[in-house]
């Protein structure tokens, strides 16, 4: 039912792959619609307990596309922008991990879209970069945001402004992701991850994400009031009185996000 994306759901794990090679899986409005949609049902399946979304082909997503930025004008992008940043924004906030398999390049909207999920693993193959200055504009879907906070101020503000692409190793060096691995080990480090954090109490992990999240760029006080009102959703749920019994009783826990 998709054109731009494919999805599926195996063992409680959700695949995103965006799935239009022949431009290096470049966003347009439809990609981004389309990623819309896959994240608003996500956001209400119970039983998607993780997220990988990865690229089909020698890229995770080379930017958004070129030959339609260039035929559109500063109304249209402003259109763009907004539904870029609802997509992003939505993958960032959904109540579930996001994690990125970066298998190719991931250059400009590419590497915002990558920023705007939980993790990222990258491939060795992997190429990052916001090249957006070459071509005369800025990032625009969230990059001058949350480069910087990923990577520091000085960092992101050198990758925007030079434009320069950098590999795997240095997007690790840099803390623009947290794990390489050799390309065939891609999927399987991915899967890895988001079984570990499929297997934890759902209302616990969406509960960390969200005040993870939000309390981020918040002086401490205002963050730690932030923590104790979170505590209280997962402390009043089933699945607290599920995982501390399983302890108690010395067995696996069965989470049933209640
Ligand atoms: N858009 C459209 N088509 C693209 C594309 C892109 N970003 N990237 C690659 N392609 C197409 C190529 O044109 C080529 O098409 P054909 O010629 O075969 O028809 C095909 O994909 C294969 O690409 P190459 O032949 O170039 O492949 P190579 O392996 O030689 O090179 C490359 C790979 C990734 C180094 C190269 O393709 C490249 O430099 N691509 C462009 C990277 C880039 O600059 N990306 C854009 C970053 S700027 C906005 C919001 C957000 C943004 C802008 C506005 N508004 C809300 C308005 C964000 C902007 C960006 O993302």
């Amino acid at each position: 039912m998709y054109e731009n994306i494919r999805y599926e759901v195996k063992e409680n794990i959700g695949y995103v792959t965006i799935d239009r090679p022949k431009a290096l899986n470049a966003l347009n409005n439809e990609v981004l619609d389309e990623l819309h949609d896959v994240f608003t049902k996500i956001s209400e399946d119970d039983s998607v307990r993780a997220v990988i979304m990865t690229g089909e082909g020698k890229a995770f997503v080379a930017g958004a596309d070129i030959a339609l930025m260039h035929s559109i004008d500063a109304v249209q992008g402003r259109v763009m922008m907004i539904k870029g940043h609802g997509v992003m924004n939505l993958i960032e906030s959904v109540e579930k991990p996001v994690i990125a398999a970066v298998n190719g390049f991931a250059l400009g909207g590419g590497c915002e879209l990558a920023m705007a999920c939980d993790f990222r693993i990258a491939s060795e193959k992997a190429k990052f970069g916001q090249p957006e200055t070459g071509l005369g504009i800025i990032p625009g879907f969230g990059g001058t945001q949350r480069l910087p906070r990923l990577v520091g101020k000085a960092m992101g503000k050198k990758l925007i402004m030079t434009g320069e692409i950098i590999d795997a190793a240095e997007a690790l060096r840099i803390g623009l992701v947290e794990q390489v691995v050799p390309p065939e080990e891609l999927m399987a480090e991915a899967e890895k991850l988001a079984k570990t954090i499929a297997s934890k109490a759902p209302i616990a992990v969406a509960a960390a994400k969200a005040v993870i999240n939000n309390g981020f760029g918040m002086d401490m006080k205002t963050a730690s009031a932030l923590e104790i009102e979170a505590f209280t959703a997962p402390f009043s749920s089933q699945d607290k009185t599920e995982g501390m019994g399983a302890f108690l009783e010395k067995r696996e826990p069965v989470f049933q996000n209640k």
